[in-house]
């Protein structure tokens, strides 16, 4: 189907444009033209690229303000790891529907136009494999469906419970494949990209086996020095550490992105940058599970990439995320204005940059209101207290710094789901997630 939005003001990639006409097939803009008479629908306010969310465990949406008691001495990012194993206990594929497609729709309220499900909740709650080995994929797939969601659904290895090859945990027990049964999941589930949860959950077979055997276009991501434990432990059991691991051993290139990569040191951080990877940090998260601050001097002073991941979806806003971003960098450095080039706004920069990212981790054109992008876009209310009276990128500053609340609309694919800054489906989706949220309870 073809169809025609004129956008009354919109971001391009160089800029501002006024009275742009799109033509959209597929999902993808096939056609732009800017100064073209009003035709198809139109589209008032300002509007900019929406963000692709490079990490998602959906799940976690339902528990979060669930692990944040005060409990001396014992409360860490392993002890929170503990409870988000205990909250797996019981759940079921129909409730891990209801949970994504919640969040789904309330990402899409946040200014997020699609999503990478960092997927690893594959067996039942006695870890055995469903009847279907992709029952649980299936699940996240209609979830996206119903709230209209893009959706790049990206499987994952996880066999050990550490570095060299551990024998799992008991609360690991619903993550658990060999490397033939995740070879034959991904088939299964019709992936579009694939992961290994971390260097602690596969052995180094396991990653020369699995990239010998898929698509070699297919995007790769992994979780990657978020915690110093994890440093640690991969020092000793290597000499080196996470990431200077996977730049030594792995075939690290653009097709990779790295999750949180939040230790390292400032030869791993330029080597990563070099070697073209994506970093989805995901600051909210990073944050509440104390995992530390990511070494962005050394990474973007070498030209690198990244993008951003909700990942526990403590929040589901992009602005904050991009806030926490770069307001950790201002704490810690004690100045103003820390991200982008002389003389760029820094939202409008943190926000144009964090959608051109999305297309590499996902393998598909996003970000970009351009021919050949999908047409992921977000609608702002020039009207809103937030924006009145601004111009330009001071409007993606002001949505950044000043609050999300003038999002009006946001379109997945080329077609609209927020619309008056809800989901168009938010009441059916939310009486879902009631529903499931009070089963768990129960
Ligand atoms: C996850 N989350 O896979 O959900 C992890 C916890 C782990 C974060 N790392 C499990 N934030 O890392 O072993
Ligand atoms: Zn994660």
């Amino acid at each position: 189907m073809t169809r025609t939005l004129h956008l009354d003001l919109a971001r391009l990639p160089d800029g501002w444009a006024r009275d742009v006409r799109l033509t959209v097939e597929g999902g993808v803009i096939s056609g732009l033209t800017v100064g073209a008479e009003a035709a198809g629908e139109r589209l008032k306010g300002a509007v900019v690229p929406a963000i692709t969310n490079l990490h998602s465990h959906a799940f976690q949406r339902a528990m979060a303000g669930l692990a944040e008691r005060a409990r001396a001495g014992v409360e860490d990012f392993w002890a929170w790891r503990e409870a988000m194993y205990r909250f797996l206990d019981r759940l079921t594929p129909p409730q891990m529907e209801a949970i994504a497609a919640m969040l789904y729709a309330e990402l899409a309220e946040g200014g997020y136009g699609g999503i990478v499900e960092f997927h690893y909740l594959h067996n039942d709650p006695d870890g055995a494999a469903y009847a279907d080995p992709a029952e649980t994929a299936h699940a996240h797939r209609r979830a996206a469906a119903t709230a209209g969601f893009g959706l790049t659904l990206a499987p994952v290895l996880y066999s050990h419970a550490s570095f060299g090859g551990l024998p799992p945990k008991h609360g690991q027990r619903r993550f658990i494949k060999t490397t033939d049964q995740f070879l034959k999941l991904l088939e299964a589930s019709g992936a579009e990209a694939m992961a290994f949860h971390s260097l602690r959950a596969v052995t180094p077979e396991q990653i020369r086996d699995v990239l010998a055997a898929v698509d070699p276009a297919m995007p790769v991501h992994i979780h990657a020095a978020e915690q110093t434990g994890e440093v640690d432990d991969c020092l000793a059991w290597s000499g080196a550490r996470p990431v200077e691991w996977l730049l030594a051993n792995a075939p690290i290139s653009d097709r990779w992105t790295l999750v949180h990569a939040t230790h390292m040191a400032d030869a791993e951080a330029a080597g990563l940058a070099r070697a073209g990877a994506t970093v989805a940090l995901c600051p909210s998260t990073e944050g509440n599970l104390g995992d530390g601050f990511f070494n962005a001097d050394a990474f973007l002073g070498a030209g690198g990439t990244f993008g951003i991941g909700s990942d526990s979806h403590v929040t589901t806003s992009v602005a904050e995320e991009l806030r926490w971003f770069e307001y950790g960098r201002r704490l810690r450095a004690r100045k103003r204005t820390m991200s982008g080039g002389t003389g760029e706004h820094v939202g409008a920069g943190l926000w144009l940059g964090a959608a051109r990212a999305g297309s590499r981790p996902t393998g598909r054109r996003t970000g970009e209101i351009a021919v050949g992008a999908r047409c992921d876009l977000v609608v702002l209310d020039k009207d809103h207290p937030t924006l009145s009276g601004r111009d330009g990128d001071l409007i993606l500053d002001s949505l950044v710094f000043a609050g999300s609340g003038a999002i009006d609309q946001v379109w997945s694919g080329g077609e609209r789901i927020v619309e008056g800054g809800r989901h168009v489906a938010r009441e059916a989706i939310a009486a879902a997630y009631r529903k499931a949220v009070a089963e768990l309870a129960a």
